[in-house]
């Protein structure tokens, strides 16, 4: 793999030597962009409209990609799909259960973004949710590429007593002492800016559990959103699921009672991220004051989408578009103001995304690439993304799924299959599987399925780019 670093910023100089698995220094002198990203908990694409401040901060001063694929979407894999830029597969974390040890005894751990960015000069800091299952391991773990450890150590349902590991030491906070956990997170994050040095890169990683269930907003935003419902879209509470597959069939449609409780959530959810918004504002307004906020980039994301009644889910993991896809939102060096990107970018992409914008090398292992308008090697566009979840037993059955850009293609385990025509039918209402002419389309559309399945690194980008042809395709 050859992608190339790039300087992000006029004025930068010299390269920076580092390959896959070798120590790789910053250049001395070199102006290296600060990072700072924000990763939401479960948020859905339409929760964006509860951010009023984020979207004029980060989204109108910004780029957005509103094609951003989860390429597992449940917590644990993706955010160790974000860490590595690897698929699930290749990191072996394929769902929540267990994911820490795995993520630690495979080795991933000792290979992600941060330890790259940490040995390329770079201050790294996280804050808040790390990889699921960490708690267990205790409080006096500090895992290897972060200076700066403010881990959460409890589930994100405990907004408002819970503990941190505070580089090793235990931390604990309850509501009745005015805690809660977004401003806490906040607080650490804005003290890691203000301490850090000028001329010192940093990278900063602020997990918050806001919008996860069972939502608990800070007391001050208990009374908004009061009328606040799902929107009820065709998907919601889908009439007719004889077309989905069997997990889906089994779902009773939704009574009264079970649509008050969907709408209660989506209140909690929407009051829990004004803390989110509000956070956002605060770390944007001091990297202004501290003269860093035009040398720093700044990620918006969430690390899975959620599923509030659409085709009677109410859930998360399955492939589908409210689950699957979130906007990311990007602003800083590199990154245009107001543009909308509609290419498929996808979670893997993020790791290799941050080592260029340090001015480093990619390692051969990474599955993902960097953002098409900081890549100088961009090559064909993705013409498809792995949505995969392989774990089981749980609610949503074991799955392969390809993405492109017009369909939504799934492999069942259990040999049901699922086709969406995401240009005709973005609600996804009409699974197409069945339908005799989309034979030709379903086959091309497996073999590059079959393709992805196991890919690794320049394999996975290579499957990903190749032009795919679908035959009497749309029908
Ligand atoms: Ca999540
Ligand atoms: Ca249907």
């Amino acid at each position: 793999m050859s992608i190339t670093r790039r300087q992000l910023l006029a004025g930068a100089a010299g390269s920076v030597a580092g390959l896959a698995g070798a120590k790789t220094e910053a250049v001395p002198g070199a102006t290296q962009p600060s990072i700072v990203m924000i990763v939401t908990d479960d948020m859905r694409a339409d929760e964006w409209e509860a951010l009023p401040r984020t979207r004029a901060l980060l989204a109108d001063a910004g780029t957005t990609f509103p094609n951003f694929i989860l390429t597992t979407p449940q917590c644990g894999p993706s955010r160790a799909s974000i860490l590595t830029g690897r698929y699930a597969h290749s990191t072996g974390i394929l769902g929540n259960g267990g994911a820490y040890r795995i993520f630690r005894d495979s080795g991933s751990e000792a290979n992600t973004v941060a330890v790259w960015l940490q040995q390329a000069g770079y201050r790294t800091a996280l804050i808040g949710k790390y990889i699921n299952g960490f708690q267990n391991f205790g409080h006096g773990v500090v895992p290897t590429g972060w200076t700066d450890w403010h881990s959460m150590m409890d589930v994100p349902t405990a907004y408002d007593h819970f503990n941190l590991s505070e580089n090793g030491t235990l931390t604990s906070f309850k509501k009745e002492d005015g805690a809660y956990g977004t401003d806490v997170f906040a607080e650490r994050a804005l003290a890691i800016i203000a301490d850090t040095e000028p001329q010192q890169p940093l990278f900063l990683m602020l997990n918050v559990s806001a919008p996860h269930g069972s939502p608990k907003p800070a007391p001050r935003h208990h009374k908004l959103f009061s009328n606040a419902a799902v929107p009820r879209t065709d998907a919601f509470n889908e009439a007719d699921v004889s077309d989905k597959p069997r997990y889906i069939r089994e779902v009773a449609p939704f009574t009264p009672e079970r649509i008050a409780e969907i709408d209660a959530e989506r209140r909690g959810r929407l009051q829990t991220l004004q803390a989110v918004d509000e956070a956002v504002e605060r770390i944007v307004g001091l990297l202004e004051q501290e003269g860093r906020l035009e040398s720093t980039v700044i990620l918006f994301l969430s690390d899975n989408g959620y599923l509030l009644g659409e085709h009677r889910w109410w859930a998360k993991s399955v492939a589908y578009e409210e689950s699957a896809r979130v906007p990311l939102v990007v602003r800083g060096p590199g990154f245009s103001a107001g543009a909308v990107r509609e290419e498929l970018v996808a979670n893997i992409d993020l790791a290799p995304t941050l080592a260029v914008i340090a001015g480093i090398d990619v390692p051969e292992i990474v599955d993902g690439r960097p953002l098409p308008m900081i890549n100088n090697d961009p090559g064909p566009p993705r013409q498809a993304a792995l949505i995969q979840y392989l774990k089981y037993p749980g609610g949503v059955d074991r799955y392969r799924a390809l993405r492109t850009p017009s369909l939504l293609y799934v492999e069942y385990f259990t040999g049901e299959r699922e086709l969406y025509d995401l240009a005709r039918d973005p609600l996804q209402l009409t699974n197409l599987a069945g339908n005799p002419a989309a034979r030709e389309t379903i086959s091309a559309l497996s073999a590059r399925l079959a393709a992805l399945a196991d890919c690794g690194g320049a394999a996975c980008r290579a499957a990903e780019n190749e032009p795919l042809r679908l035959p009497r395709w749309p029908l």
